[in-house]
């Protein structure tokens, strides 16, 4: 990726940020009802901001959200897991980000489910290197899953840049080798059929150590108010 390009997309990832951190704000003010209402907020921010979408919204609530491409629905939001994978396109340059955000009260298990996949996610980002095996990204990440391991569905991450899916992939088997100035996805998920989805996902930017483009929080957020 020429330096242009990295400029373009990491103001891309900082747009879908403020649209992120914007979302935040308006759950705890509980200001949507459904899946689709939080679809149309963010489809509304992305152009407000001067952008198209990368891709449809991924707006997924409860069981919705074991499904890894769920679309908008109008179910109402519930307590759980809500997942939103979202990002925009600015001057042809693509983001791509997902946060799993908490609805209600969360159990202890459900704090810990959550915290497993940050740090399978955090440990994948640290092996974002020149030179390293896409393959070994991937494996790696599966491995700091532990016991969960068969339930994450899909390969770990892809490039990102005019396109929001392109090469390198981050799977196994994959031959791709990561280089400097590549910006590529660490997305690992946990998906637990009609119960329940948690996945995370930065776009990272291969330097000496890995610059992650997308910065909006990952801490566990918790939302009250939600049943
Ligand atoms: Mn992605």
């Amino acid at each position: 990726m020429k330096p242009f390009e990295i400029k373009r997309i990491a103001k891309a990832c900082a747009i879908s940020d403020k649209i992120f951190d914007l979302l935040v704000s308006e759950l705890r003010k509980k200001r949507f009802r459904t899946e689709k209402e939080v679809y149309k907020f963010l489809v509304k921010s992305a152009y407000s901001a001067g952008c198209r979408l990368a891709f449809k919204p991924i707006v997924a609530t409860g069981k919705n959200a074991a499904e890894i491409h769920h679309k908008a629905t109008d179910d109402k939001l519930k307590r759980g897991f809500f997942v939103v994978d979202f990002g925009v396109k600015y001057k042809g340059y693509c983001s791509d980000c997902t946060r799993t955000f908490f609805l209600g009260k969360p159990t202890a298990a459900e704090k810990k489910l959550y915290d497993l996949v940050l740090i399978a996610q955090e440990t994948g980002i640290m092996y974002c290197l020149p030179e390293v095996y896409a393959a070994d990204v991937d494996l790696i990440v599966r491995a700091a899953l532990w016991d969960y391991f068969r339930n994450f569905l899909h390969s770990l991450g892809h490039g990102v840049g005019k396109k929001v899916h392109q090469g390198p992939s981050l799977r196994p088997r994959s031959r791709s080798i990561l280089k400097k100035n590549m910006v590529v996805t660490v997305e690992p998920g946990l998906y637990f059929k009609n119960k329940l989805g948690i996945r995370i996902e930065d776009a990272i930017l291969i330097k000496e150590k890995p610059i992650s483009l997308t910065r909006t929080t990952k801490k566990r957020v918790i939302l009250g108010g939600y049943s």
